[in-house]
């Protein structure tokens, strides 16, 4: 079994996506086992993403995502991180497939409705960025 982060982003919980977003998860097999909605700080937001910190979108990233609140999951599955990037789609939305959460909710490559975790390494930092081993069940 694996585990990924997953984030409802500020653009689509204001949309009230969140709903919509989580019934696919669960449709799609990955058992939750960790849930939470909480705001960022604009520190916080440049901690999550410290790998971008020299790209040119890093400011006006860290600004959207510390804008408003966010529901941050931990989702379990058999290849869970794959998989959960294929049911988000590309991170711009209009190249991600048809269906795929992104291409439906995301409005454009910086406001793309959700977060996933890329790699093993990563998904272990950003699951421990926002919960406690306790947090999980
Ligand atoms: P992803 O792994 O699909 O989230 O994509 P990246 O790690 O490449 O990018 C992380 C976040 O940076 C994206 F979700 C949105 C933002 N971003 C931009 O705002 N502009 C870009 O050109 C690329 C990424």
């Amino acid at each position: 079994m694996e585990r990924t982060l997953a984030i409802v982003k500020p653009d689509a919980v204001e949309k009230r996506l969140v709903g919509s977003i989580i019934q696919r998860i669960e449709q799609a097999g990955f058992r939750i086992v960790g849930l939470r909605l909480r705001s960022l700080t604009r520190a916080e937001a440049e901690g999550f993403y410290a790998v971008h910190r020299a790209r040119p979108f890093f400011g006006s990233l860290a600004s959207f995502m510390s804008s408003g609140p966010i529901v941050v999951m931990v989702l379990e599955a058999e290849g869970a991180i794959a998989r959960w990037r294929d049911l988000m789609g590309a991170t711009d939305p209009a190249k991600a497939p048809a269906g795929s959460i992104r291409a439906e909710f995301g409005t454009n490559i910086e406001r793309n409705a959700t977060h996933g975790s890329d790699a093993p390494e990563t998904a272990a930092f950003e699951i421990g960025y926002f919960f406690a081993g306790a947090d999980l069940v």
